[in-house]
């Protein structure tokens, strides 16, 4: 179906934190990428984004920071709008939870779907901290995930395996407010559905083959999980937040993730506000043809395809998404993006280093955007991006062009007379691009599109490489016209492509060509810069090199946060409680030598040993596969705890135990004698 506009929305940041580029590549540059093609491409487009506001994030900072939940979000939201002008992400309208219009328009589609019946009413056992309080709902209350056994799992979620969860489900589940043990108290709620429901959403996931394979898949897991989706609560017994406007529901609010996707049809009511028509946000959200795409990142699929869809049907005035192509998570140099573990690479700092460098990280996310798995972002390969690729060949096709229409014509665009075969191949070629990079587009897919763009540059630099213009100019002056008239043509081109992608290379380059930007449908022309224009005099180098030293600062910065972290992790655990020597003479500890090793299959850390102990050959199953390979492991001398009794591990009998030192950071290893002539068999006492 043809759409006649175009909803987009980026997912709303949590105000409690600046930006950083986990952020960036997952949600706000595809998303942008997209915005900025529709817009050249003449569509009707709102992108639409603004401050999450709410929800314990924001008060748990708050009390971090010794400061309001106000001061909290009104620091960050400026923060965050800041770093996304910057970066040139072209929302149309970043608004914020906190504003009165969404106040007013969160409350309102409550009470609607309130008054339709749309809630059931509930009495339930939630935690209650007795020294703070307060019930402890999401993020307040942390324990063990009942699916992966992560112990710091929160009680909306496992950020661990991405499982969703109630307060309830964790197991040993602790107080964040007070660290104490919380207690269970009746409190009433309204909660959505979703059981009821279910058949409706599968309905409309079922509608959406086309959907990313990632997506589908979370989507798919929900709904055929054991017991199918649940209700779930949308009001919460706290005080920061939108107050429940129903009677008896003081002291409460609304759940940050029902008041938090409502933002997306605040922030449209926002835009048109102050204009002739305030009325026109109804069409983006109204219409059967306009077309609503969530763009977020992995963690929020659950709220964006599910939860908020359903929320949308009980409404019954809004249009349903259309598409929610989720990215995963990149990660930094190896490692999980972490704010609290500051391993990040915060916008606002990277551009103190990297002055005007906006587009290069750009490019350099696109290019490694985590599009259908977790994608790695490194110092090093980011130099590599700017030098090899940016500066080498984008920034030395355009420096060239405009060097030599310059030295060479006075900055006059040349006349071109007779083409060869060569050059209409290549005018093919270049006609073709446009088309290439809407179709990876077209399917959110953001890589393949860069490197079409990124194709176009390398077809012009190829061309003027082989042409040698500066050589043939002493030869035949007339063929360097017609050279030099194609190459500006390309660069021309390049700007109109590489817009979405490369917003302040794209005006850079108008500006040298001293043109008024063009938009995607002249890029299939390849006669867009008329004979006699005249370009700009002066033109700047669009990517300079990036020293080994910068990157070097950067790896170093990271070096220094890592050694802070294992500094402040040296915690050993205190001593254990006295024992006798006879305690200690039960245990018959013996060198072995580790004869064979596999993995467990489906398990992380477990490895199956067959052990040499001097005494017989046993198998041993040892949770040491998280550091060591097997071909590490086979041929090392262990010490081996023999006179255990045999125990079933994942179906395998395992028959002692191998005896680890392990460090503060949990690393394991192996402990055994010093002395070669120790061999299997030795008693260790
Ligand atoms: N604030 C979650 C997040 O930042 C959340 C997104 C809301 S979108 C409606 O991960
Ligand atoms: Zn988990």
């Amino acid at each position: 179906m043809a759409f006649k506009r175009h909803t987009l929305t980026a997912a709303l940041p949590y105000a409690n934190g600046p930006v950083h580029i986990g952020h960036l590549a997952g949600c706000y540059i595809p998303a942008d990428i997209y915005a900025r093609y529709l817009r050249s491409k003449g569509e009707d487009v709102v992108f639409i984004c603004g401050s999450d506001e709410h929800g314990s994030g924001i008060t748990i900072k708050a009390k971090e920071e010794g400061i309001t939940p106000q001061q909290v979000v009104d620091k960050y939201h400026k923060i965050m709008g800041d770093s996304f002008k910057e970066f040139g992400i072209s929302f149309d309208v970043y608004s914020r939870t906190s504003a009165k219009i969404h106040h007013e328009t969160a409350s309102d589609f409550f009470k609607k779907v309130y008054d339709k019946g749309g809630f059931t009413e509930q009495t339930t056992d939630q935690y209650y901290d007795e020294e703070a309080k307060q019930f402890l709902a999401d993020r307040y209350i942390v324990g063990t995930c009942p699916k992966c056994g992560n112990e710091n799992a929160y009680g909306d979620q496992c950020e661990k395996c991405g499982t969703s969860l109630n307060p309830t489900d964790l197991i040993n589940p602790h107080s964040r407010l007070s660290g104490s043990k919380p207690q269970l108290k009746q409190t009433k709620n309204w909660f959505l559905p979703l059981d009821k429901l279910s058949p409706q959403i599968r309905e409309f996931l079922e509608k959406h083959p086309e959907w990313k394979t990632n997506v589908t898949g979370q989507c798919k897991s929900w709904l055929d999980s054991g017991d199918g989706l649940q209700p779930r609560a949308m009001t919460r017994d706290l005080e920061w937040g939108i107050k429940v406007p129903v009677e008896g529901a003081e002291g409460k609010v609304l759940y940050v993730w029902f008041d938090a996707p409502i933002g997306y049809i605040s922030a449209t009511k926002e835009l048109f506000a102050n204009t002739a028509t305030p009325e026109k946000w109804e069409l983006y959200w109204k219409d059967k043809e306009s077309r609503l795409i969530h763009f977020i990142g992995k963690d929020n699929i659950v709220f964006h395809c599910i939860i908020f869809p359903a929320m949308l049907m009980e409404h019954g005035e809004f249009i349903l998404p259309d598409n929610v192509p989720a990215n995963e998570f990149l990660n930094l140099e190896g490692d999980k993006i972490s704010t609290s573990k500051k391993w990040a690479v915060w916008l606002h700092e990277y551009l103190i280093d990297f002055k005007d460098r906006q587009d290069v990280l750009r490019y350099t996310l696109s290019a490694n955007m985590p599009e259908t798995k977790d994608n790695d972002f490194t110092w090093k390969d980011f130099q590599t991006k700017n030098n090899s690729e940016l500066a080498d060949i984008y920034g030395n096709f355009v420096n060239r062009v405009l060097v030599l229409t310059n030295k060479n014509y006075n900055g006059i665009v040349p006349e071109a007379s007779e083409y060869t075969k060569g050059d209409l191949l290549i005018l093919e070629e270049v006609s073709k691009i446009p088309d290439a990079i809407s179709s990876s587009l077209d399917k959110f897919r953001f890589r393949e599109a860069l490197g079409e763009m990124m194709n176009l540059a390398r077809i012009g630099n190829k061309y003027l490489a082989d042409q040698e213009p500066w050589k043939l100019i002493k030869t035949d002056e007339k063929r360097v016209r017609t050279i030099m008239n194609i190459a500006i043509q390309i660069a021309a081109n390049l700007a109109i492509v590489c817009e979405p992608f490369l917003p302040h290379t794209s005006a850079r380059l108008f500006k040298m060509l001293n043109i008024s930007p063009l938009k995607w449908a002249h890029a299939k022309n390849t006669g867009n810069i008329s004979t006699g224009h005249k370009i700009n005099e002066n033109p700047e180098i669009l990517f300079s090199k990036i020293e080994d030293v910068e990157i070097q600062v950067q790896i170093d910065r990271l070096e220094t946060i890592k050694k802070e972290r294992a500094a402040a992790n040296v915690s050993f655990s205190p001593a254990k409680p006295e024992i006798s020597y006879d305690d200690f003479a039960k245990m018959d500890i013996r060198v072995g030598t580790i004869l064979e090793a596999e993995r467990v299959p489906k398990t992380d850390k477990l490895m199956k040993l067959k052990i040499d102990t001097g005494l017989d050959q046993r198998t041993v199953v040892s949770g040491i596969a998280e550091w060591y390979t097997p071909e590490q492991a086979i041929g090392k001398k262990v010490s081996i705890l023999v006179n255990l009794a045999p125990r079933k591990i994942k179906n395998i009998e395992s028959k002692g135990m191998i005896l680890m030192a392990e460090n503060p950071q949990g690393e394991l290893s192996f402990v055994w004698p010093e002395k070669d002539t120790t061999g299997n068999g030795s008693i260790i006492k």
